[in-house]
C-alpha cells in the first residue's frame, strides 16, 4: 500500500473543545447531557456555535529560523531528498508568522466565531524541555490578543505532529520520560497563555503520527519501528496527554476546556436497517490487527480508565502492559471530545453477521487526495461516539483538496467544496437536530498550506494561497461558509 492509499484508508476525525461555556466535564457529562433520543427535536445549530476554521504551526507560520526557534522533525524530513512531493518544505509556508494579523482581518471578514491554531514546541523550548524561548511566547501571545480584539475565540492545539529534534535524538516518543516532556512544555504554554486562552487540544491526530511518522516511514520521523514499538509509543502518548491535562488544571482549573482530536477509521450504515446500523458502530468500536486507527484503543484508556478487550485480542503480546497507575494518569476528565472527520466506509451486515464494505461505484465522488466524499459519515461518526464517550462534540477538522487555481476573471472558482461542505454540514445538522450536543465546526482549513508530504499539491483552504507572492484570494467558498456563519447554519 502506498502513501497515498494508506492516507486514503484514513478516516480523519477530530472532535474540538466545545467551546460550550459551561464546563461538562467526561465524568459527569454522561449524567448532565440529555439522552439525545429523549430530547425533544431541536431546530438547528444552537445560539452560541463555534464557526471555525483550524490551521497548525508548521503548515502556515514559516519562519522557520526566527526568534530562537528550535529544529522539528518536519524541518529534517522536509531537507531529506525525495521524502515529499516536489521538495517543498513549510520553511515558509504561509508566512503566518509575519502575515497573521492581516489574516486575522481576513477571519474576521469571513464571521470566524473561533480560530484553531496549534503552537509550535519548539519555538517555546527550542531544546523540547528546559530554556524556554520568550520570543516563541510573545509570537502566541500577540497571535491570541490579536484574535481577542478581532472577536474571534482562541482554540490552542499544543501538538500538532512538529515534534522538537532534539528530543527525538532522546528516542522521542518510545522514552518513556517521553510524557513527562510533553507535560512540562503544556505548563509554560498554558500559563503563558491561560489568562487569555481557555479551549485547549492536547494532541491532533496521533494516529497519524504514530502510523505513519513511526510505522509506515511516511511522515517524519520516517521511523519504520515494528508494532510493539509503535503500540509502546500509544501508550506514552496517552500518558502524555493525562500529564498535560493535569498541567493545564493546575494551571487553569475548571476554567479551561480541554480535550483531545483522535482521529479513527469510521464505518457507517449504507442502509437505513437496524442491522447495518448495529454492525457499522460495532464495528467503528472494534479493533483490527496492524490498525493503530482503531477508536477504542485510544479512547478508552483516555476516556474509561480501561484498555478494550478488543486491543487485546487484536494486538496480543505487542500490546504493552498497562498499570492502574497509567491507567489513572491517562484518564483525565475531559471537557469534550474533538473529531477530524473526512471520509468513511458504508458498511451492510454481511454473511456471518459481519460487516460488509459496500464498494463505491465506479467514478463516483473523490477529492484531489482520492478520498471519497461521504458527507454520512459525519453524522454517524457524531452518533456513534457520543453514544459510547458521552462527551460533547467539536468537529476539530473537516474539508477537502482539491487543485485549485485562479480564474481568468481573478477569482477562485470551486463548486466541489462549496458542495461537499453543504453536503457535510447537512448531515451535521441532523446530528444537532438529532441531540447530539455538538458544539463546534472547525473547517480545514483556513489558508491552503503545506500539506505535508504532499507539500503545496493539495488545497484545502478556504483562501487561496499563492505561495510564491503569498497573495491570499478568497474562494467561492469562503463567501459561501461567511453566509452560512452569517445565518448560522439556517440555510442548510
Ligand atoms: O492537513 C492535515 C492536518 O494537518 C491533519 N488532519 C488532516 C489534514 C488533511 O490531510
Amino acid at each position: 500500500m502506498n502513501r497515498r492509499q494508506l492516507l486514503s484508508s484514513l478516516v480523519a476525525t477530530s472532535l474540538i473543545s466545545p467551546l460550550r461555556l459551561d464546563n461538562v466535564h467526561a465524568a459527569e457529562s454522561a449524567k448532565d447531557i440529555p439522552d439525545p433520543k429523549a430530547q425533544e427535536k431541536k431546530k438547528g445549530f444552537p445560539a452560541d456555535f463555534l464557526w471555525g476554521a483550524a490551521t497548525a504551526a508548521y503548515q502556515v507560520e514559516g519562519a522557520y529560523r526566527e526568534d530562537g526557534r528550535g529544529a522539528s522533525v518536519w524541518d529534517k524530513f522536509c531537507d531529506t531528498p525525495g521524502r515529499i512531493q516536489e521538495g517543498h518544505t513549510g520553511k515558509v509556508a504561509c508566512d503566518h508568522y509575519h502575515r497573521f494579523r492581516d489574516d486575522i482581518q481576513l477571519m474576521k471578514k469571513l464571521g470566524l466565531k473561533s480560530y484553531r491554531f496549534s503552537i509550535s514546541w519548539t519555538r517555546i523550548l527550542p531544546s523540547g524541555t528546559g530554556t524556554v524561548e520568550p520570543r516563541g511566547l510573545a509570537f502566541y501571545s500577540k497571535l491570541v490578543d490579536a484574535l481577542l480584539e478581532a472577536g474571534i475565540r482562541p482554540f490552542c492545539t499544543l501538538f500538532h505532529w512538529d515534534y522538537p529534534s532534539v528530543l527525538f535524538g532522546k528516542d522521542g516518543w518510545r522514552n518513556p520520560e517521553s510524557p513527562r516532556w510533553f507535560a512540562e512544555y503544556c505548563a509554560v504554554v498554558g500559563k503563558a497563555l491561560g489568562d487569555r486562552v481557555e479551549d485547549w487540544l492536547t494532541l491532533n491526530e496521533p494516529q497519524v503520527f504514530v502510523a505513519l511518522g513511526h510505522g509506515a516511514g511516511f511522515h517524519a520521523p520516517g521511523e519504520k519501528y515494528s508494532m510493539a514499538d509503535q503500540l509502546k509509543i500509544v501508550r506514552h502518548v496517552q500518558l502524555a496527554h493525562g500529564l498535560g491535562v493535569q498541567a493545564l488544571r493546575a494551571i487553569g482549573g475548571k476554567r479551561f476546556r480541554i480535550g483531545w482530536a483522535p482521529v479513527g477509521t469510521v464505518q457507517y450504515p449504507a442502509t437505513s436497517n437496524p442491522a447495518d446500523i448495529e454492525i457499522a458502530q460495532k464495528s467503528t468500536y472494534g479493533c483490527s490487527a496492524g490498525n493503530l486507527f482503531n477508536n477504542t484503543l485510544w479512547n478508552d484508556p483516555v476516556i474509561f480508565g480501561k484498555v478494550p478487550d478488543a486491543a487485546r485480542e487484536a494486538f496480543g503480546k505487542d500490546l504493552p502492559p498497562y498499570t492502574d497507575s497509567d491507567l489513572k494518569t491517562m484518564c483525565q476528565p475531559m471537557d469534550f471530545f474533538g473529531l477530524n472527520l473526512y471520509q468513511g466506509t458504508p458498511v451492510i451486515r454481511g454473511p456471518g453477521g459481519k460487516e460488509k464494505a459496500v464498494p463505491f461505484p465506479p467514478g463516483s465522488p473523490r477529492t484531489t487526495f482520492q478520498w471519497p466524499v461521504t458527507p454520512e459519515s459525519l453524522y454517524w461518526v457524531v452518533r456513534f461516539l457520543y453514544e459510547r464517550y458521552h462527551l460533547p462534540v467539536v468537529i476539530t477538522e473537516n474539508g477537502m483538496s482539491i487543485s485549485d487555481w485562479i480564474a481568468e476573471d481573478g477569482k477562485v472558482h470551486d463548486p466541489q467544496r462549496i458542495d461537499f461542505l453543504s453536503r457535510y454540514l447537512k448531515q451535521l445538522k441532523r446530528a444537532v437536530t438529532d441531540g447530539y450536543p455538538v458544539i463546534g465546526y472547525y473547517h480545514w482549513t483556513f489558508l491552503d498550506n503545506f500539506e505535508w508530504a504532499e507539500g503545496y499539491r493539495q488545497r484545502f483552504g478556504l483562501i487561496y494561497v499563492d505561495f510564491e507572492t503569498q497573495v491570499r484570494t478568497p474562494k467561492d467558498s469562503y463567501y459561501w461558509y461567511q453566509e452560512q456563519i452569517r445565518t448560522n447554519g439556517d440555510l442548510l
